[in-house]
Parts: C-alpha cells; structure tokens; sequence
C-alpha cells in the first residue's frame, strides 16, 4: 500500500492516509551480544528513547505526488515514546514530519 502503485490505488477511493509515522521516519537501537535491545540512555529501560531516527523514507512524497494528503499517527510528548535526537521534546519530532512534509498529525498531546 505503501509503494506509488499502492497509493495509486488508494486514491481511487480516499482523499489521504494515515501511516504509523515510523513508515515515514523510522529509529533505530542497537542490539548487544545477547540479542537483546541496549538500553543506550542507561536509564534500567529499553524503549524509543535508546533509538535514534532514520532517514525519511519517500512516502510523503510519494503521497502527494498520487494527491493524497498524509496524516501520520501517533505523536506524544512522553520521552520514553521519543528518539534520542529529540532530545525529549517532542516540538523536534513534530519539526522533523513536518519539514518531511506531512499535511498534519494524529496526537494525543495537542
Ligand atoms: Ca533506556
């Protein structure tokens, strides 16, 4: 659904998408020795906040070039839920889909 054929096919039936954002901007941890997730912050915790954030993927553009608009899902102000170069404030996360591009976000912090 994801690929320009995809979103080709959606828009014969739907004005926009609503992608988990990690379709568009994904992280990623490291994985230690014994094959489980590091707890890069040294907080006793393995969650979002050991990550980091990947490159954005083509979807936005991808999207809009079909004419669709993008409303990704779920931002929250939680640092546990955030990467670690966003350094526990979400406005950097909200910057970081919005200078990708998308239309407008799914939050439960608004
Ligand atoms: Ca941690």
């Amino acid at each position: 659904m994801t690929t320009p054929a995809g979103l080709a096919e959606i828009k014969t039936y739907a004005d926009g998408i609503g992608p988990w954002k990690r379709f568009i901007i994904s992280t990623k941890g490291s994985i230690g020795a014994d094959g489980k997730a590091v707890d890069m912050n040294g907080d006793g915790k393995v969650n979002d906040a050991d990550a980091t954030s990947t490159q954005a993927t083509s979807l936005v553009a991808d999207a809009h070039k079909a004419g669709l608009f993008v409303h990704p899902f779920t931002f929250r102000n939680e640092s546990r839920r955030l990467a670690a170069d966003y350094k526990g404030d979400a406005k950097n996360e909200y910057l970081a889909y919005y200078r990708v591009g998308v239309d407008g976000v799914f939050t439960d912090f608004t």
